[in-house]
């Protein structure tokens, strides 16, 4: 007792099944939700059946690599499936793709924050109709790094907003609306403890920057306008990274956000492709880049098959 209270770690792995929260009382007016963006629904699909014993949800934001991330986690887990036998759920929309292999959940989301928000509140009602309970959430991706070796993987602390505000504002009804960006820090300190395992590569927990652009919104000197000069650029980039700030995309802070709003135990862990303060064009070689991205598969892979096995 008196050591679970020393350790905050130790003391939330005791805790009671949680359920993923939802907070709408309509949704329990309504006799069927049809998810439209995975063309699933609750009339139509057993939730229950199909989902319920997941317990490890991982988003992504190409499809092909959730893809790579499921065959990856069904040969991790010695799950015994074909490669070729684990299917795209979603297949009859190219909004999103889904995969399950035992307990894993891969989804992807497609790029930037309106694209990953539809989908985070399809799958949080997804996994609440299917009465999932004790579910980890993690964003598995890419990021343009501050001051990093390229392949450095970041796990984030929190997301901060290009004024490096530690919230994601949600316009609503014409008002703005601020949540919470700080991310699960026992889950981030067990992932960096799975890269101490791991020794194949760089990996730190810092503050991410989530950007609603790639080029004007990440203070690139390459996109097809540019109204400010290099100074400026890094200017603005030192200062990130005064701020804390180790890496920059741009699904963070909805990702964090409505983790907390759920109830669901979030991670942020991205490589990082490049460094910003070098350039801002990615020119390495395919297979490097191919490399890197598995990189987070593997963080994350590691911490799913540590906690799978313990159960
Ligand atoms: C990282 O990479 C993508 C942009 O290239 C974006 O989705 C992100 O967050
Ligand atoms: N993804 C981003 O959002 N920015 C980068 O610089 C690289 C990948």
């Amino acid at each position: 007792m008196a050591s679970s209270n020393k350790d905050p770690c130790k003391k939330e792995m005791t805790y009671p099944a949680k359920c993923v929260y939802v907070s709408n009382p309509y949704l329990e007016t309504m006799n069927e939700d049809i998810l439209y963006h995975f063309d699933l629904g609750t009339k139509t699909h057993d939730f229950r059946a199909m989902f319920g014993d997941v317990k490890f949800v991982c988003v992504g934001g190409s499809a092909s690599r959730m893809k790579a991330f499921s065959q990856y986690m069904n040969e991790l887990l010695g799950l015994g499936r074909a490669t070729d036998d684990i299917p795209n759920i979603c297949a009859h929309t190219d909004r999103y793709s889904m995969y399950k292999v035992g307990p894993v959940l891969a989804v992807s989301h497609g790029m930037g924050i309106p694209s990953i928000s539809i989908m985070l509140h399809e799958l949080i009602k997804l996994l609440c109709h299917a009465k999932c309970t004790d579910v980890v959430a993690f964003r598995i991706g890419t990021s343009g790094g501050i001051g990093l070796q390229p392949g450095t993987v970041v796990i984030t602390k929190v997301s901060v907003d290009a004024s490096f505000n530690a919230c994601f504002e949600q316009n609503t009804l014409g008002m703005i609306v601020t949540y919470p960006t700080v991310l699960n820090e026992c889950l981030a300190q067990e992932l960096l403890k799975c890269n101490k395992e791991i020794d194949q590569f760089n990996a730190i927990i810092g503050t991410t920057l989530c950007t609603s652009d790639f080029y004007e919104g990440q203070a690139r000197l390459d996109g097809a306008f540019c109204n400010y000069t290099y100074e400026d650029k890094m200017n603005y980039l030192h200062c990130a990274y005064e701020a804390g700030v180790r890496n920059i995309e741009m699904e963070s802070s909805v990702f964090a956000a409505m983790c907390n709003r759920s109830g669901l135990p979030g991670a942020v862990v991205c490589v990082t492709l490049l460094d910003r303060l070098q350039g801002d064009q990615i020119g390495s070689s395919h297979e490097v880049l191919e490399e890197y991205q598995e990189r987070p598969q593997k963080l994350v892979g590691c911490y799913i098959k540590k906690t799978f096995c313990k159960k």
